[in-house]
């Protein structure tokens, strides 16, 4: 069982607590422990199995220990089970609609026999939900916008997604009158794969003139909040923006403060606390006996700093933490010690290793693809089209694959400035055989391997499969390695930690997929890649030109895996990676 199921059981604990009426200390812990399982790169079964104490992890005392272990031993959780006897587990999706909170959800459960969403959106039509106490005309409308609003954006939104909408914002509040500075925060700033909403955070003067300005931006549905110094904006598309005008002396602070994680916070300010000093989103000040309680009058006693974000770090002893680490999974303790990773940077990248061409499903020629990658800097790339299992991608044969290496060969002579190794994204099959003869696989520069079919194995049966897979000594990188597509796929059933096992003991290096729907894989997948010492490949997979720059977002997961450019094969210079390509397996 990996930690991210885990969490999600203990979510939904939590979840159905909360609806029941539970003290919310007990909910809070359900919640905590979740955010501890997720965020541990280590396998929680394999401690279980190692005989180690879970306590031990922050946050998981000794019941929430017993039962994760319950759950890891049996597959099964009876608190759970017992959470379920009293509220369908359904229910908690009311909870996710502005404005419907545990009792409200359990009124409509309890009173109407409401159980989803769209059976409330029905009993609101019917006049079912105006016949409760407490809905009036106005709360009536209120929850209309709110399933609107929920259906239009169930979804947290991909990163790119974002990417697209933020660019063209910055640009139009760059000309607000008065501005002086503005920036985004917020999981945005830090790179997460996901965004929930967007945060800017603007210097300027009067910022009246800023939040209306704001207000008009012609993308926007709606507004929803607009204070004196703080708004938010909804946007056609359902993306909200969250805007907060700041004074210049506290703007390091607040952009501390607003870049979060909100975990990360936390943490910096308990450690001002036990220096006498608190830190909030207005500066850092010097107070006898603070509590560091955000119920303390903000800015009370001797201001230390908070114009520059160094501020904060140096206030508590640490060194600047790159946004991207900021999610209390230990970059506290490791700014302590001035000891944070060196972070992979795009410029360190000298080869794309995973794309296709025309030969495939890809757009463009290999002409093309060598001439965008050389232009991009590259020292070398990979052509890797589908192997023949792959037909809706018109894969190759080894007879089509023979004549793409005499196109590669002329291509070879025309792009001289780029080295192309002839590559193939070659299927794991069902059985954990691939996708291609012996003697074609060894004929290749780069062998890449990846499941493409029968995704719905059981997980030992796909573990078994995908190691076999990598254990053919032509192999060099397992892309994608767990199939799933952000907001569409979960990822298949896989043993990931053994299959790192294997990728080390062999040499294979992972792919780290910067498709911005794959991502794949995921930042703790990442950091627990660089723990056991496996490498790794950030490649695009591009289809066509333009997605040659999807490495960026490869780049971002990268760092929020901790990874350095070492980390890496296809940060090594060419004489070392041919060196890496002919290593033993
Ligand atoms: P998101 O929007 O769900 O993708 O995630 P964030 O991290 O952008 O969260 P958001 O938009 O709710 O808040 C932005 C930042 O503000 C967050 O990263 C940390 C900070 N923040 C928000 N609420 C709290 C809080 O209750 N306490 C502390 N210490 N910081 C908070
Ligand atoms: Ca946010
Ligand atoms: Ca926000």
């Amino acid at each position: 069982m990996e930690n991210r199921e885990i969490a999600e059981v203990l979510i939904e604990i939590a979840d159905l607590l909360e609806l029941q009426g539970a003290n919310p200390f007990r909910v809070r812990a359900y919640r905590n422990g979740a955010r501890t399982v997720a965020d541990t790169s280590r396998p929680l079964a394999e401690m279980v199995e190692a005989g180690e104490d879970l306590t031990e992890l922050p946050g998981i005392g000794k019941d929430l220990a017993s039962y994760i272990t319950e759950l890891i031993e049996t597959g099964e959780s009876s608190v759970l089970e017992e959470a379920r006897e009293k509220v369908p587990s359904s229910v908690r999706e009311l909870m996710r609609i502005d404005g419907v909170g545990p009792k409200r959800a359990m009124l409509f459960y309890e009173e109407l026999g409401v159980e989803t969403v769209p059976e409330l959106e029905e009993a609101l039509e019917e006049g079912e939900v105006g016949q409760l106490p407490g809905f009036g005309p106005r709360s009536l409308e209120r929850l209309r916008q709110g399933i609107e609003d929920y259906k239009r954006h169930t979804e947290r939104f991909r990163l790119s997604d974002a990417d697209r909408v933020v660019a063209p914002l910055l640009e139009y509040m760059g000309a607000a009158p008065g501005l002086v500075a503005v920036e985004t925060a917020g999981s945005y700033r830090r790179r997460v794969e996901t965004v929930g909403d967007i945060d800017l955070i603007v210097i300027g003067d009067p910022p009246e003139a800023i939040m209306d300005h704001f207000e008009s931006y012609p993308e926007a549905a709606r507004t929803e909040i607009a204070g004196p110094s703080r708004g938010t904006i909804v946007l056609k598309n359902g993306l909200h923006i969250d805007l907060r005008i700041l004074p210049e002396e506290s703007y390091g602070a607040a952009l501390h403060y607003f870049i979060g994680s909100k975990a990360h916070n936390i943490a910096v300010r308990k450690l001002g606390i036990e220096r006498g000093l608190k830190i909030n989103e207005y500066g850092v000040f010097r107070v006898e006996g603070t509590t560091g309680g955000e119920d303390e009058a903000p800015d009370v006693g001797e201001k230390i700093g908070g114009a520059r974000e160094e501020d904060i770090f140096e206030a508590v002893g640490m060194v600047w933490v790159p946004p991207e680490l900021r999610e209390d999974r230990g970059e506290i303790e490791a700014a302590l010690e001035d000891d944070l990773p060196d972070l992979v940077v795009l410029d360190d990248i000298r080869g794309d290793l995973h794309m296709h061409s025309r030969w495939s499903d890809g757009e463009a020629s290999i002409e093309e693809m060598a001439r965008a990658c050389a232009e991009r800097g590259y020292e070398y790339m990979a052509i890797t089209d589908h192997s023949v299992a792959v037909r809706v991608a018109n894969g190759l044969d080894p007879k089509r694959l023979e004549e793409q290496w005499e196109e590669i060969d002329e291509v070879r002579k025309r792009v001289p400035e780029i080295e192309i190794f002839r590559g193939m994204e070659v299927d794991i099959l069902p059985d954990g055989s691939l996708d291609l003869p012996d003697e074609y696989l060894d004929e290749l520069d780069l062998v890449i391997v990846a499941v493409h079919s029968r995704m719905g194995l059981p997980e030992a049966e796909m573990t078994d499969r995908i190691i076999r897979g990598i254990s053919h000594p032509a192999v060099d990188i397992l892309a994608h390695p767990t199939g799933r597509l952000i907001n569409r796929r979960n990822p298949y059933a896989v043993d990931l930690e053994r299959v790192m096992e294997a990728a080390r003991e062999r040499g294979v290096a992972l792919e780290l997929n910067s498709n911005p729907a794959r991502l794949d894989l995921s930042d703790v997948h990442l950091r627990r890649a660089r723990e056991l010492g496996v490498r790794v490949a950030v490649n695009t997979d591009a289809h066509r030109v333009a997605n040659l720059d999807l490495m960026g977002y490869g780049i971002d997961q990268a760092r929020r895996g901790w990874l350095e450019a070492e980390d890496l094969i296809n940060s090594m210079g060419l004489p070392e990676f041919r060196r890496w390509l002919e290593r033993e397996g």
